[in-house]
């Protein structure tokens, strides 16, 4: 593929910290790449930050969402926004450098890569090459468990089903129907992985070392992570019951 253009989304929720120099490295990765901030009306000011550096950058966007709060629906809005800018390849990441820029190149060259056709790759830390953050052992045996608990429910076998690092061809996107996205949290991580499997497009994953991050704080809280799981079996239920 030449000449096209890949879209980096990022939702952002007070990342004030670290926006600006992952907007810069991700630019920085060539002038194919644009990036797309959506962000929630972060009260850090996220939004006038990139809004003022895009002034000068026309390849850097924002998409200041007042409603409808969460990171799935400003995902969502981010695909659909992507999609109607005309992006072949659209990448989703998080915005404190749990998934570095570098990886991105590789994942989009996964994409092309010549053989069995890919519509999704996963920056995995499942696969041979990649880690996890060292959280300890309890937070370890919960990652695993949760892996498998999705795996088995949903039937999608790939390694690391809960990474939010991947690069999608906007052919898939839209054949998901990426605008019907129901998961208002990161559930939307779990909806859009078992849609893609259940659509035959074909999954690859590239190893990723996932760090913690650094700056800002992380938005994740107990509660999000059960209506996660609970997401997981609602979607099986509606696969089963003919909804999905
Ligand atoms: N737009 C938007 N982004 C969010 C929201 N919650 C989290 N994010 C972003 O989603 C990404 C992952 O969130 P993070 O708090 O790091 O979750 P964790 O890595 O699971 O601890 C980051 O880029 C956050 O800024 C939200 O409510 N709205
Ligand atoms: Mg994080």
């Amino acid at each position: 593929m030449t000449a096209r253009k890949i879209v980096c989304t990022v939702p952002t929720y007070n990342e004030a910290e670290n926006i600006l120099e992952l907007s810069r490295e991700l630019l920085a990765l060539g002038p194919e790449y644009e990036v797309l901030v959506a962000d929630d009306d972060s009260p850090d000011g996220t939004s006038r930050l990139v809004e003022e550096a895009g002034r000068d950058e026309p390849r850097l966007h924002v998409m200041c969402r007042k409603t409808d709060r969460g990171r799935g629906a400003a995902g969502r809005d981010a695909f659909v926004w992507a999609l109607e800018r005309g992006a072949d390849v659209v990448v989703e990441m998080d915005a404190d450098f749990s998934h570095h820029p570098r990886y991105v190149p590789t994942m989009v060259e996964r994409l092309d890569r010549p053989g069995a056709e890919v519509g999704l790759v996963l920056g995995s830390r499942g696969v041979e090459g990649g880690s996890d953050a060292d959280r300890g052992v309890l937070r370890r045996i919960v990652t695993v468990l949760a892996n498998l608990y999705i795996r088995v429910l949903l039937g999608v076998g790939v390694k690391d089903c809960n990474s939010g690092f991947r690069c999608w061809r906007a052919d898939t996107l839209r054949a998901i129907h990426v605008e019907k996205t129901f998961s208002q949290g990161p559930a939307i991580v779990q909806e859009l992985l078992f849609k893609t499997a259940r659509a035959g497009i074909g999954i690859a994953e590239v190893p990723i070392e996932f760090v913690d991050r650094v700056r800002g704080e992380s938005t994740l809280t107990l509660g999000i992570l059960i209506r996660g799981y609970t997401t997981v079996l609602k979607l099986r239920w509606m696969a089963v019951t003919g909804k999905l």
